[in-house]
């Protein structure tokens, strides 16, 4: 058993090493604090289900936006990679391929992974898929728990860094490492809501969910007027008007491109980067 003290630095040097090896945020969560929160609550009783056709086949047993807990996994590593508006490819679909995003947080995980293991032979550690019916978890939460931002009007988990800017994951460990978060970080408190305005769906245009009706005090887009299926609507727009193109950065044949709405993302005026 690990003392307070050796525990920190264990903390420390996992945030040191996740950054060497290419996290732009990190941070450690309690699991406990995770189970059964608010988007977890709320999926079963969601009413503008519009179901991610991805997710459709699920490998956990459970029911759909139920999270797959591992027995004995105490904290979760939450990082992040900065997706900024200048590099837009970013997030970018090429035919099949993997998005550069996606590859660089499959990297660091990969990398961080490796070495805990070889740091600390006897403890586990689970990375997440990115689907919550494949074994994900709700990473936002994840984030605002760890300490690296806020959920915000646009619902999205929004960073003093980044602002909104970012794509997370995560993995489990088998040790219980100190809490990095939350932070009282909030810009959106003062904030013109010009995510909610750029819309092109207008899919923050109506309450759905209230705290009366959920019991639940975090709601989402924090009014509960984020409208999921409008947003599906849009991105399922962007795949059939992707365009063939040759980008010779990720294939030499010509491939379609799908470019996801980021306008929520893009009207945060946090995380932009000085003129
Ligand atoms: C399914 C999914 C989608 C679906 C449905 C989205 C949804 N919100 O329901 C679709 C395909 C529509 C979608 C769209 C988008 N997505 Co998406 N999506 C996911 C996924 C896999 C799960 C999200 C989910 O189902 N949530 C469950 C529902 C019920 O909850 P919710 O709407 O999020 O609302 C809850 C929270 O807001 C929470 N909450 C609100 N305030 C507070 C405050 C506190 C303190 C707490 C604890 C909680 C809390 O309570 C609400 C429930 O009542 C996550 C990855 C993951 N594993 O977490 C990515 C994820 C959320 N998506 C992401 C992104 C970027 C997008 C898009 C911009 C598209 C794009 N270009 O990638 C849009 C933006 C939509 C938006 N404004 O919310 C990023 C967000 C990064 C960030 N900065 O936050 C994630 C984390 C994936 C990633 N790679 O990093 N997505």
């Amino acid at each position: 058993m690990l003392s307070y003290r050796e525990r920190c630095e264990m903390a420390s040097m996992i945030l040191a090493k996740a950054r060497e090896f290419g996290a732009d945020l990190v941070g450690l969560a309690d699991v406990s604090v995770l189970k059964n929160g608010p988007s977890e609550s709320l999926f079963p009783r969601m009413k503008d289900h519009s179901r991610d056709r991805f997710a459709e086949r699920i490998t956990t047993g459970l029911p759909h936006g139920a999270v797959f807990w591992e027995d004995g996994a105490e904290t979760a590593i939450v990082y992040a990679v900065a997706h900024p508006e200048e590099e837009p490819e970013m997030d970018w679909w090429c035919g099949g391929i993997d998005p550069p995003g996606n590859k660089k947080l499959a990297a660091v995980g990969k990398a961080l992974k490796e070495w805990l293991n070889s740091a600390w032979p006897d403890m586990q550690v689970w990375p997440k898929l990115y689907h919550v019916e494949k074994g994900g978890i709700y990473l936002k939460e994840a984030a605002y728990w760890a300490g690296l931002g806020c959920i915000g009007r646009n619902n999205l988990l929004i960073t003093p860094e980044f602002g909104p800017k970012l794509r997370l994951r995560a993995m489990l460990i088998s040790e219980k490492l100190p809490q990095t978060g939350p932070s009282a970080f909030d810009p959106c408190r003062d904030c013109e809501e010009y995510c909610l305005k750029c819309c092109p769906q207008g899919a923050f245009g109506e309450v759905i969910y209230t705290r009366e009706e959920t019991g639940l005090d975090h709601l989402p887009a924090r009014e509960g007027d984020y409208f999921r299926k409008l947003c599906v609507d849009e991105m399922t727009k962007n795949e059939n008007e992707a365009e063939v193109q040759v980008l010779k950065q990720f294939s030499d044949e010509p491939l379609k491109v799908t470019k996801y709405c980021r306008n929520c993302e893009f009207a945060c005026p946090f995380g932009k980067k000085p003129l």
